[in-house]
């Protein structure tokens, strides 16, 4: 079976709950990345500069692009059954800042321990596993745009 309706509910909420507190989720976001690959800290414009991770609306944009792709994939998934980068200069742009296929792995773990917090007591591998095909879809598509 594809995608289905479930899923997408799921992926859904957890996506309202984390636009509900987008300060305190974007630093966690971050932080969980910076503590796994810490050289990444110089790759992005808006974190090289500051001392550690700080709240900023830069930050907080970009982290909201990020999970709102990954939703709009789920969306995508559910109804075609694949997912179609929108933004064809974005395989340009990570090869030009240096992001090599191991970082996908880091954001994902990221991302997946950013809902488990952003969902608390409705967290469930279903939900866990929908966001991980959404963000694996959309990560091959970009992948292939770097190509
Ligand atoms: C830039 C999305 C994976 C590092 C961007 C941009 C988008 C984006 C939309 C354009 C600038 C913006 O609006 O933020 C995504 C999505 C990803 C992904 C949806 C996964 C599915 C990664 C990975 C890395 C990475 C794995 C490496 C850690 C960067 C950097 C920039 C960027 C360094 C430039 C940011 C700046 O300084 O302006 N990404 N990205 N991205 N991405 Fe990604
Ligand atoms: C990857 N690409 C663009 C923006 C991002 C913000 C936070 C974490 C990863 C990202």
């Amino acid at each position: 079976m594809g995608f289905t309706e479930n899923q997408e509910a799921l992926v859904n909420s957890s996506w309202e709950a984390f636009k509900q507190n987008l300060p305190k989720y974007s630093v966690l976001f971050y932080t969980i990345i910076l503590d796994k690959a810490p050289a990444a800290k110089g790759m992005f414009s808006f974190l090289k500069d500051s001392a550690g991770v700080q709240d900023s609306p830069k930050l907080q944009a970009h982290a909201e692009k990020v999970f709102g792709m990954v939703r709009d994939s789920a969306v995508q998934l559910r109804v075609k059954g694949e997912v179609v980068l929108g933004d064809a200069t974005l395989g340009a742009i990570h090869i030009q800042k240096g992001v090599v296929d191991p970082h996908f792995v880091v954001v994902k773990e990221a991302l997946l321990k950013t809902i488990k917090e952003v969902s608390e007591d409705k967290w469930s591998e279903e939900l866990n596993t929908a966001w991980e095909i959404a963000y694996d879809g959309l990560a091959s598509a970009i992948k292939k745009a770097m190509n």
